[in-house]
């Protein structure tokens, strides 16, 4: 994308936001916004950095000197992209696709693989925003969005969100957070943390009480307070697969009594950095409930980023969020386009 297309993407985005336009001048705040976004792709791009050089070292070495691309150069890029966590079945998928090219097109040059592998892993990826408004959640007015979030110990439920509240008050929402993982007091507290940090409201009852009859004093409140987002941790005890069904379930269906078609979403957040274990923890969880979104964490300090191409694909959940960090502001609204061009380098048009 050029940073023409830019600047007319975000002077969109300013035009759909009366309150935003009428703050600034439009024209200066869409050019600072285009360098917001700049400043962005710089650090979606220092955060997939390990990624980054991981694949393309191996990808270097693949292609070091053949000039075309054959069934060697085809078994290398197999095995470089299995290596980077991409999983077997989208691998397949993938080098399948290009040799279809390759039978199509006669012959294909290892320079143009680069490019090639970028569309196909773009169009494996699907495209989980309508909007970058509200941070990409479709906010109704008159009902609390309810989003309950899953996902074993150590993922990173907790921080994503504590940065998805702070994205969403930042936007002008009312968020409440219901702690709902009440196993350890810590986590409780490591919520409330979050929360006043977010500037968010944190329902919580003691520790060691019914997770379900949290999310249900939750959803009360932010009915009654005119809440515009909740947001539900959960605990991710894997002790086995028929009592994580059971608790989930029963969360989810005390919060239908309060909110009929609550929860509008469930996000499985997972660690990037465990490479195929996520796709393992992905498993279990869409067996466990309907999971309808994925957050892939910890994508700083990992070169397992081969992970979001996989389980996006294999799973057929999209990706909602990436996070590059442990700071509150290091939550990203996941773009496929943004995704391959911070693995790949922009394109050059
Ligand atoms: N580097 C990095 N660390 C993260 C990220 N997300 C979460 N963490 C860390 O992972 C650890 C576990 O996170 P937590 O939210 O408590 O996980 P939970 O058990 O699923 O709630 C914490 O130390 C977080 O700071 C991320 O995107 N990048
Ligand atoms: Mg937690």
């Amino acid at each position: 994308m050029g940073f023409f297309d830019l600047f007319k993407k975000k002077q969109d985005n300013t035009a759909a936001e009366p309150s935003q336009q009428a703050a600034g001048q439009p024209a200066e705040q869409a050019a600072e916004q285009a360098a917001e976004q700049q400043r962005g792709r710089e650090e979606l791009a220092e955060g997939l950095q390990k990624t980054k050089s991981g694949l393309f070292s191996k990808l270097a070495r693949a292609v070091a000197g053949r000039s075309t691309v054959d069934v060697e150069v085809l078994d290398d890029l197999e095995e470089v992209l299995i290596t980077s966590d991409v999983g077997v079945e989208t691998t397949v998928k993938i080098i399948r696709s290009i040799e279809e090219r390759i039978a199509r097109d006669k012959y294909m040059n290892t320079s143009e693989l680069n490019a090639i592998l970028r569309d196909e892993i773009a169009s494996l990826l699907e495209q989980s925003h309508s909007s970058t408004e509200d941070f990409g959640i479709e906010v109704k007015e008159g009902t609390p969005y309810v989003m309950m979030v899953v996902g074993v110990n150590g993922a990173g439920k907790t921080t994503t969100i504590g940065k998805l509240a702070a994205q969403l008050v930042k936007a002008g929402r009312k968020v409440y957070i219901g702690a709902a993982d009440t196993f350890r007091a810590a986590a409780i507290d490591q919520l409330a943390v979050w929360a006043e940090r977010a500037g968010a409201t944190m329902i919580r009852q003691e520790m060691g009480s019914d997770p379900a009859s949290v999310a249900y004093d939750t959803l009360k409140s932010a009915v009654a307070n005119k809440a515009d987002v909740v947001l539900i941790d959960t605990a991710g005890r894997l002790h086995n697969k028929v009592g994580l069904m059971n608790e989930l379930t029963k969360i989810r269906n005390v919060m239908a009594k309060v909110i009929p078609d609550a929860p509008h979403e469930v996000m499985l957040v997972l660690d990037g950095s465990t490479g195929q274990n996520a796709f393992e923890q992905a498993r279990q969880f869409t067996l466990a409930t309907k999971v309808t979104s994925l957050t892939i964490t910890k994508l700083d300090g990992t070169a397992k980023g081969g992970v979001v191409i996989g389980i996006s694909d294999q799973f057929h959940i999209p990706v909602r969020y990436i996070g590059i960090g442990e700071g509150i502001d290091q939550l990203r609204m996941f773009d496929r386009r943004e995704f391959v061009d911070a693995l790949f380098g922009e394109k050059k048009e």
